[in-house]
């Protein structure tokens, strides 16, 4: 330390680091400068590998004297900031948002045409951190880049996952998993400090002890890990601001054991080391059911804990008065996967800071806030109090005592309701003792958000009903957003230019603007370039899918779209009875095939390697594909594409591309849903149920833009309660009848009717997410589509609306609902 502090006081460390600069020539000699010193190659002899990581530490260099002068700032300032803590970022690739921000799309481009290189090759070098799931992780991604754009002083925190969420493969149409090493050909966005690295403890007993006269717990653990941190940069958009986003990574304390290693005994050598990196090894390919594995809850201390301290020591001044905590900083959860840093934090104050409980307690509680991302009961994560006490003695205790003085506090209120003691108590009993994460992070934070005005409602009314009544005002909602630079400026650079020179620049920070759109939506000539535009991103996507898996996307075709995880309560399964509908009211002749709008049917989506349900559905889809795609009675009319291994770059070419978005969860299942807004900002029209933000993007675009239908959620509940008997609407209704027979036939399974039995079984006798029940009210829906797209003028003024009024759904419109409702952190320091 003291070495740094001279270096520190050196004149020459207060100089400033000065941009490269910023013209083509300039841009030329830093990337050869960095293809012959970084990569240590000619241009001659380089590979694309090479000139992609070359212009990638050009990138950085250009962003490198912000980074560290918003650094320096927000180290200076210690003005009130926000950590944000979450174990996914789906990040996307880096190089082109990088160059966005800081304005050197052009720059580069043409310095690289001078170097004889074309930039787009070097695009598809980059292989994207797939370090999340899906909407939670994406989000987080979008947040992260709205808080730099808005200079709001902040951290992200999370973990660095070697391998990332799964490559999908399909073999015979069924999903194989692929490990995902993104980091194999090297990852030039990120910087590690291995001597920074943090060591974080586990398992082991706890013990009291005589501290003065005070008596005090410590934790004795038995092992510990090191995490390091990997920097990378998160430049705002054309603001001159670079946050940061701290990854970590899980590395042994001793790689080698030497006296083991001595003995000869090389396996048990290494083993150490191995376990130890085990833990930040692979992204948990789960979305809305936990695992209870110990490895997961592993990586869940592992980052908070690293985090925490990291902020603590590194962050925080030096002399800070602990007890102004609440002034300096709040650490937002992202969904339950970080709620353990809340017994930590504690631990900390009390344990090693020897802070009194009640003043550690009443800090913590203003320190914290938790967003919850889900209305399913199994995605509301638990752990057992076995595990805890194994792996966490001390945090177990903590929780304890938290959840003792919470209860009491609740009887004094309410008296000794027995009930509602059982039902509010972090610590549950059944089905096994376990506490709950949710209960925990609500009993602790200050601020609960749902993330659409629905899920909000729903999280307090039914989700939580007797929390809110408790803590009247804690609850709130912050609607889910999206970073308009990622998802329109990059992904649809043709829309976006339309709308500069319809509306000027500035609409990029100011979502708000595309409202300027309405009464462009009624000019004809407006409305005739904005469907160019869509065409054109048909054929980009044509191209894109041809190159990548084969597939194509014929021209004058209605682009139906049903992109996000596989999951059953999302209704993938509808949409197959859709297209099942299609297809056999032609083939049995009853429609006839002229009358069919063109439509090619579009799939992305993963499913949890574990969960057999979803894979089966994946496997349908693919089934129906092959047989309706090489069917001539339905050539020309219903194709369906399901590109394998959905991701963020992917993503980018379908949404632009798109004429209808489907958004058809049942209702009260889907949190928010963040595509739904993509889309609509690309101007896609949905159709959907009313759920999540579907109900806002429905209230702003108006229901003449919006395709609504199915159960609202009070319908949901009141069939439940009246008993949902599937097998029922299927008598009913004969053209679900017909969809479900032909699958059950194995008219898509080469004849054998055993293969989607299963699938079939579980609609007719279980459909937990009432898809039959919604059936007749989507294809009824369908038919409106369809009509409505027979106009594609009337239809592309619907799409301007779509984009004109969706501007609400800016993630800088979350982070300001944030910042007012729960951060209170001020704009910039
Ligand atoms: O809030 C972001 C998204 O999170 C989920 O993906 C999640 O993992 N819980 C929800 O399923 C989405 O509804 C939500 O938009």
């Amino acid at each position: 330390a003291s070495g740094r502090t001279q270096i520190a006081d050196h004149p020459l460390a207060l100089a400033p680091v000065s941009a490269p600069a910023s013209s083509v020539d300039g841009f030329v000699r830093e990337f050869l400068k960095n293809l012959n010193f970084t990569q240590g190659v000619p241009l001659s002899a380089s590979s694309p590998n090479d000139r992609y990581l070359a212009l990638a530490h050009t990138v950085r260099d250009y962003l490198m004297a912000r980074w560290l002068e918003d650094q320096r700032g927000q180290r200076e300032a210690q003005s009130k900031g926000v950590a944000y803590l979450s174990a996914e970022y789906l990040l996307g690739r880096q190089l082109d948002n990088n160059l966005l921000a800081s304005r050197l799309t052009d720059v580069a481009t043409e310095a690289l045409a001078k170097c004889g290189i074309d930039i787009d090759d070097l695009r598809q070098q980059e292989v994207e951190p797939g370090l999340g799931n899906g909407g939670l992780g994406r989000l987080a991604a979008c947040f992260i880049d709205s808080l730099a754009t808005m200079s709001v002083p902040s951290i992200g925190y999370g973990i660095r996952y070697e391998y990332g969420i799964f490559r999908q493969t399909f073999v015979d149409g069924q999903q194989v998993e692929q490990p995902d090493a993104w980091l194999s050909l090297g990852s030039p966005w990120e910087f590690p400090h291995p001597e920074a690295a943090q060591t974080i403890s586990f398992a082991g007993h706890t013990e009291t002890y005589d501290d003065d006269g005070v008596e005090r717990s410590r934790w004795i653990p038995a092992w510990n890990v090191q995490a390091v941190p990997y920097n990378y940069m998160v430049p705002g958009y054309h603001n001159g601001r670079v946050n940061t986003l701290r990854l970590w990574r899980s590395v042994a304390t001793n790689a080698f054991d030497l006296r083991i290693f001595n003995s000869g005994d090389y396996e048990e050598a290494v083993r150490a080391q191995i376990f130890a990196e085990n833990i930040s090894k692979v992204l948990y390919p789960e979305d809305s059911t936990p695992q209870g594995k110990e490895l997961r809850l592993q990586q869940q201390y592992f980052f908070v804990a690293a985090s925490i301290r990291d902020f603590l020591t590194n962050v925080l001044a030096e002399d800070f008065d602990l007890e102004k905590l609440p002034e300096r900083i709040i650490f937002q959860l992202n969904d339950t996967h970080p709620v353990i840093a809340v017994p930590e934090f504690m631990r900390v104050l009390v344990d090693e800071k020897k802070m009194d409980w009640d003043a550690a307690w009443a800090i913590t509680q203003q320190c914290f806030a938790y967003t919850c991302h889900t209305l399913l009961p199994e995605a509301l994560e638990v752990w057992s109090v076995d595990l805890l006490g194994r792996l966490l003695p001390r945090h177990l205790e903590i929780i304890y005592r938290i959840n003792d003085e919470f209860l009491l506090a609740v009887r004094e209120r309410f008296g000794d309701d027995e009930m509602r003691i059982r039902n509010m108590s972090i610590v549950s009993d059944f089905p096994e003792r376990s506490v709950r994460m949710a209960y925990l992070a609500t009993v602790a934070g200050a601020k609960v958000n749902g993330v659409a005005e629905l899920h909000s409602q729903l999280l307090r009314d039914k989700v939580l009903p007797d929390f809110n009544e408790f803590y009247p005002g804690k609850f709130t909602n912050v609607t889910n957003g999206v970073t308009p630079r990622r998802f329109i400026r990059l992904a649809n650079p043709q829309l976006a230019d339309l709308i500069t020179e319809a509306l000027g620049a500035g609409w990029t920070v100011d979502l708000e603007r595309l409202r300027g759109l309405e009464s462009f939506a009624e000019d004809p000539e407006f409305r005739a370039r904005f469907a160019e535009v869509k065409a054109a991103n048909k054929r980009t996507l044509n191209t894109v899918l041809l190159a990548r898996d084969g597939l194509s996307v014929p021209d004058g075709h209605m682009l139906d779209v049903m992109v996000k995880r596989l999951h059953e309560y999302k209704r993938q399964m509808l949409k197959v009875l859709h297209i099942v509908t299609s297809y056999e009211g032609i083939i049995s002749g009853r429609v006839d095939v002229k009358d069919v709008t063109p439509r090619t049917f579009i799939f992305g989506a993963k499913a949890a390697p574990g969960y057999v349900m979803a894979k089966r559905i994946i496997h349908l889809i693919n089934a129906v594909g092959s047989v309706v795609n090489a069917d001539p009675r339905v050539e020309g009319r219903l194709n369906v594409v399901f590109p394998p291994n959905y991701n963020v770059t992917l993503a980018e070419r379908v949404i632009p591309a798109a004429d209808l978005s489907e958004q058809i969860s049942l209702a009260g299942k889907e949190a928010s849903g963040t595509g739904n807004m993509k889309f609509a900002l690309n101007g896609a029209l949905t159709i959907g149920t009313d759920d999540g933000a579907n109900v806002e993007i429905r209230e702003l675009v108006g229901d003449d833009n919006f395709f609504l239908f199915g159960m609202t959620e009070p319908e949901v509940e009141a069939l439940w309660a009246e008993g949902y008997r599937p097998s029922e609407f299927y008598q009913k209704d004969e053209d679900l009848r017909r969809a479900i027979d032909l699958i059950a036939s194995g008219a898509f399974s080469g004849g054998d009717r055993t293969t989607f039995e299963p699938v079939v079984s579980n609609l007719l006798y279980d459909d937990r997410f009432m898809v039959l029940a919604d059936y007749a009210s989507y294809i009824a829906e369908q038919g409106k589509v369809d009509a409505a797209y027979g106009d594609q003028d009337a239809w592309t003024r619907s799409a301007i609306l779509n984009v004109a009024r969706s501007g609400y759904f800016s993630s800088d419109r979350s982070m300001r609902d944030y910042i007012q409702r729960i951060w209170h952190t001020p704009p910039a320091y």
